[in-house]
């Protein structure tokens, strides 16, 4: 592909923006390529500076599982448009994602509307230590849950893939409360809850983990997280900024019907636009201010126009079927990705959990962050440029997880089978 425009975007964009991107992981440098600069997207396609097009799976980190521009989301968009862009002030807009929200989730009886999924989960356990009045937070090795301070400890995703171990500026003050375990190991789980449960304010997890590639929680795993946090007075935090109405209508708790005390959310709530939401009971949730003490506030949480985005995505991904087309799609792709690399003689390990998907460049089976960083990054990254140069738009990370859309047609899964052949034929020959 011709990107030279794309490069001349990027040395321009380094004079003015750190690493010339607004996120690292933007910056594609694992995989040794100049980052493309989008131009436009509509569907499942995205089109670079240069005019070339792609089939996107990154689909903005989650958000856009209707596709770019989805008509119905436009439409609302500009009519919200028509009245104003912000107010500071409540609307009747925010009243109505709040309900879609709260009536999908079981668990979410009160919700609060933030800008990031880095503040959904900074607030939430800000409120697990005031509600519960303990200090200490577990989360697990390879789960990215945004970048407070708190959480910037074994962080997967962007930290993962520049391989950050945590993050300059985090002073050990502040981590010293945060004990990182591996993710599915549940007896290391109760270890640390017997011996400081009595001050373990929440344990954070990522029910479906998206950000050391997609792994799913092992057998029981999820259910011991909640009875061990039950046992112990601390709260269980379910982070699904990536798979809430992802993976199922609502997200993995109803998946996997385990219900948390506080839920994070991001990405697809917002339908393309910046929004997070924490919420959970009103007994807890009714601690945050203005009617409790634990402080949270944001000038743009709640925007009409990112309300607006959200309601009529969520209006859409109540279509009956919706979930069952998107995961045999997803299923038919994985299949055929998992084929093309047999076939090759390399090996890989592919899954899936509704339309977020996972390919390690490893013959072992992943777990945990330790399974996933045996994957074969120079393998990943010749696979990552190889299916570029045909047109498929991957996460630059072995590290991160797929998403198909409702806009990817059965044509464009075929496609992106036939690219991976040739891709991974390549690489075995080459390798
Ligand atoms: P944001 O602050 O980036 O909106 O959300 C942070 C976050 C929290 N929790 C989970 C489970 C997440 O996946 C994320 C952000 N996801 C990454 C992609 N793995 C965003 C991409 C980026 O950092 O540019």
């Amino acid at each position: 592909m011709k990107t030279q425009k794309s490069i001349e975007l990027f040395e321009q964009a380094q004079n003015f923006i750190p690493g010339g991107v607004n996120s690292p992981v933007r910056a594609c440098k694992s995989v040794g390529v100049s980052p493309l600069f989008i131009e436009r997207a509509i569907g499942c396609k995205i089109y670079d500076a240069d005019g070339n097009e792609y089939i996107d799976y990154v689909g903005s980190w989650g958000p856009m599982i209707l596709g770019h521009l989805h008509p119905d989301v436009v439409k609302k968009i500009t009519q919200t448009l028509d009245n104003g862009m912000s107010f500071g002030a409540p609307t009747e807009l925010e009243i109505e994602l709040a309900e879609m929200l709260t009536e999908s989730i079981s668990g979410l009886e009160k919700i609060r509307m933030v800008n990031s999924g880095t503040e959904a989960t900074m607030s939430a356990i800000r409120l697990a230590r005031g509600f519960t009045k303990k200090e200490m937070v577990i989360k697990f090795d390879g789960c990215y849950h945004g970048h407070a301070d708190t959480l910037l400890v074994q962080a997967g995703s962007g930290i993962a893939t520049l391989g950050i171990p945590g993050s300059p500026g985090v002073p050990e003050s502040i981590v010293k409360h945060t004990i990182s375990l591996p993710f599915n190991d549940i007896e290391a789980v109760k270890k640390v809850m017997a011996e400081k449960g009595g001050n373990i304010a929440c344990i954070i997890v990522e029910p479906v983990a998206g950000n050391m590639g997609m792994v799913k929680p092992a057998p029981g795993f999820l259910k011991a997280l909640r009875e061990e946090t039950t046992k112990h007075g601390s709260l269980l935090i379910f982070d699904e900024v990536m798979t809430g109405f992802r993976v199922a209508f609502g997200g993995a708790q109803v998946l996997y019907d385990i219900e948390p005390d506080l839920t994070c959310l991001g990405k697809i709530i917002g339908g393309g636009m910046p929004v997070g939401a924490y919420g959970g009971k009103k007994e807890i949730m009714d601690n945050i201010a203005p009617d409790g003490p634990v402080y949270q506030a944001g000038t743009l949480s709640g925007n009409p126009i990112a309300m607006a985005a959200g309601i009529a995505t969520i209006s859409q991904l109540k279509q009956p079927g919706f979930y069952e087309e998107l995961d045999k799609k997803t299923e038919k792709l994985c299949n055929g990705l998992k084929q093309a690399a047999d076939n090759a003689g390399i090996k890989v390990t592919v899954d899936h959990a509704g339309s977020m998907m996972g390919l390690f460049f490893t013959g072992n089976d992943v777990n945990n962050f330790d399974d996933a960083k045996t994957c074969d990054l120079g393998l990943f990254s010749a696979y990552y440029r190889g299916m570029l140069d045909k047109g498929i738009y991957l996460a630059p990370s072995q590290f991160e997880a797929g998403f198909v859309s409702s806009a990817h047609s059965e044509d464009d899964i075929e496609a992106t089978i036939k690219a991976a052949e040739s891709v991974m034929e390549e690489i075995g020959r080459s390798h």
